[in-house]
């Protein structure tokens, strides 16, 4: 018997580990990703701008805040939002981007840590992409600490009064609702603040190299007065925001996967119809070697996030676990993302290949949500029992 041919985007045939249900996700964004995001998102890229026209479709899709029960949420396990990621960044990081920081990092948090007015006011809208939502932690002396937060808010009778600036905000400037992380008397807490309220104002920030299809953003905070129903009540330490990193962690080293695949896509085709030296470039040895690690590094990303997924579905996931695989993730999709583009010589330069654009938005996929370093010590200090950060 000959042996079966092996799906060069899945040598491991992790395909065959999905549910019936997880597949089925799986082939739906799949289909949405190849008919509606491809054909947007060079044109994004190189307008610098996000195809907002995608955000009803996403959200009929029952896109946004996936992992949700309720509250008009698909209620899908976490695998299956780590292969909604997956597909969805073989289009673009940008459009993963825009459904982590509305499922991960404003829609958990409401989920987990807001009043049931405040579920039921936003939850359901935003699962309907109606209202949009961004995450405000990182300012503009240091994402790494955010403990090191100058954000403050005080107590004013019943509300709160926020003074401070946020920076790199992804959506900040399109978002009808952020949710932003304070240091208050109390600890860190979460205000979800609106667009239009007094002294709250947003900057967009210009000529990204990366990451283009996404709108980013500075927020300032002018005495920004916020009702005492508009604070998260269910958290007040840098617990809350840090417990929303986890989720988007999760997300995000199954995106890069979907990315990567994109890129070795691209590489396989290219080298083997360009014709160097006699015969196809993709017929020499050196590269095949090329393809055989972008292959390898694939495949050990894709099950260490279906282990990861299966342990996040039995409750048992820890913040440690999420860290090794975004670095590892994002490492290797990276590598591979500048690796395809040089494959491609000169034409790897060019917008009319997939690899640059992926090689670029990957660069701010590995910084942010916690940079290569931050996830480094994060397993040192798990290894060794050590803080090396400070
Ligand atoms: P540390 O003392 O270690 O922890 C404080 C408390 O938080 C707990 N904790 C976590 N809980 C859940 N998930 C995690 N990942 C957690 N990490 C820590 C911890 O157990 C502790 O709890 P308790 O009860 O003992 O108080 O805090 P630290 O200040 O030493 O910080 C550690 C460090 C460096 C790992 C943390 O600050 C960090 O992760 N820094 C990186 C910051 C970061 O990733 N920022 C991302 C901003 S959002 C973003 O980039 C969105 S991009 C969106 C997109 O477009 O897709
Ligand atoms: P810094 O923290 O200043 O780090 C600079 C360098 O120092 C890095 O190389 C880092 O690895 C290194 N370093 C840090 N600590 C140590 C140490 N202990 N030892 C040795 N080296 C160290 N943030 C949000 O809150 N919400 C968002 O929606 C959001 N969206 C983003 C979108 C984009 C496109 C980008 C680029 C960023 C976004 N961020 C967002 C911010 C992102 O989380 C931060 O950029 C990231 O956490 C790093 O912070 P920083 O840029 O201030 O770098």
């Amino acid at each position: 018997m000959g042996a079966k041919a092996l799906d060069p985007l899945d040598l491991y045939d992790v395909r065959s580990e999905l549910s019936e249900d997880e597949a089925m996700v799986k082939d739906t964004v799949g289909r949405f990703v190849d008919d509606r995001v491809i054909p947007l998102m060079r044109e994004a890229f190189e307008q610098h701008t996000f195809p907002m026209e995608l955000v009803g479709e996403v959200a009929a899709l029952g896109l946004f805040g996936s992992s949700i029960d309720g509250y008009d949420c698909a209620g899908l396990n976490g695998v299956s939002y780590g292969l909604i990621c997956q597909e969805l960044e073989r289009g673009d990081s940008g459009l993963r981007s825009f459904v982590s920081v509305q499922s991960s990092l404003v829609m958990f948090p409401i989920h987990a840590y807001g009043s049931d007015e405040q579920k039921d006011r936003w939850l359901p809208a935003m699962a309907r992409g109606e209202a949009i939502g961004c995450f405000g932690l990182t300012e503009p002396h240091g994402g790494s600490d955010p403990g090191n937060m100058k954000t403050h808010a005080k107590k004013d009778g019943d509300d709160w009064i926020i003074n401070g600036a946020k920076m790199w905000i992804t959506n900040a400037p399109i978002a009808d609702a952020a949710v932003v992380w304070a240091k208050t008397d109390e600890g860190v807490k979460g205000f979800i603040v609106e667009k239009d309220m007094p002294g709250y104002a947003t900057q967009e920030i210009e000529n990204k190299f990366s990451l283009r299809a996404s709108v980013t953003g500075a927020q300032f905070f002018d005495n920004v007065r916020v009702p005492r129903a508009s604070v998260l009540p269910g958290v007040s330490s840098l617990k809350g925001p840090l417990s929303c990193l986890t989720q988007a962690r999760y997300g995000i080293a199954w995106g890069v996967i979907g990315a990567a695949q994109a890129c070795l896509n691209e590489a396989l085709n290219y080298s083997q119809d360009r014709v160097l030296f006699g015969k196809p470039v993709a017929h020499t040895q050196a590269m095949q070697i090329r393809l055989a690690d972008m292959a390898r590094r694939i495949t050990t990303a894709q099950l260490l996030a279906l282990r990861l997924g299966r342990l996040k579905d039995k409750g048992e996931l820890t913040p440690s676990q999420v860290s090794l695989a975004k670095w590892n993730n994002c490492r290797a999709a990276l590598d591979i993302a500048r690796d395809a583009r040089d494959i491609l010589g000169g034409a790897g330069i060019s917008a009319e290949y997939v690899p640059i654009r992926h090689m670029l938005n990957l660069e701010s996929v590995i910084t942010y949500e916690g940079t290569e370093t931050v996830h480094q010590l994060v397993i040192g200090k798990e290894l060794t029992g050590v803080n090396a950060f400070g």
